[in-house]
């Protein structure tokens, strides 16, 4: 062979071999575990996953946390918590304001939740308290609701001196009495009286 010859035959061979070794080097290799120290999208996911999971627990703990110092302060009653509040406000104004802590406007559901409000009330203000209670007939007169809209199930009227609820559309919000030992009387809403917010256990 000619030495132009020999070279081309050499020349073509190392090509060949080249062109095999990329195509080795561009198959996509199967089950190649991760190097260690690697760092994979997937794993970036799941600890994404677990900081919101983390955070998710968070909240409740501190929800929880929140509602335990409420109940320490104020006092317990089955499944809620009553909490006096600093002022006098009106209806409204102290349904928004209990809004504004994560409660509602105190609204006994029974005898026994209206005899803790009772007695916390005497406690803290005295035996002649006037409270409001988170109930209303302004929609409809005559037709008590709660702070949700839905129909008062339990009223505690005065009706031994005087024949409540008489005030009539002048008298739209209700108040407990303490003089009336924890009875109910229709008042004004724009008058301005103490009130306790409640949060419910969960
Ligand atoms: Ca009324």
């Amino acid at each position: 062979m000619q030495p132009r010859g020999a070279f081309l035959v050499l020349f073509v061979l190392c090509l060949l071999q080249e062109t095999r070794e990329q195509s080795s080097k561009a198959k996509p290799r199967k089950n190649v575990a991760p190097k260690k120290g690697l760092v994979t999208l997937s794993m970036i996911e799941e600890i994404k996953k677990q900081i919101s999971q983390i955070q998710a627990d968070l909240n409740v703990l501190k929800e929880h946390q929140a509602l335990q110092i409420v109940c320490l302060r104020g006092v317990k009653v089955h499944r809620k918590c009553f909490l006096k509040m600093p002022e006098q406000k009106s209806f409204h104004e102290a349904a928004d304001d209990c809004i504004l802590h994560g409660g509602t406007l105190s609204t006994p559901l029974n005898h026994d939740e209206n005899d803790a409000l009772y007695d916390y009330a005497r406690k803290t203000l005295g035996d002649d308290h006037h409270i409001w209670v988170g109930i209303n007939d302004i929609t409809v007169e005559g037709d008590w609701m709660d702070m949700t809209g839905n129909g008062a199930n339990f009223t505690n009227w005065e009706t031994y001196t005087s024949k409540q609820p008489d005030g009539g559309t002048r008298a739209n919000c209700v108040a407990l009495s303490g003089s009336a030992i924890g009875k109910w009387f229709d008042e004004s809403c724009s008058l301005q009286k103490r009130y306790f917010c409640q949060f419910t256990i969960p």
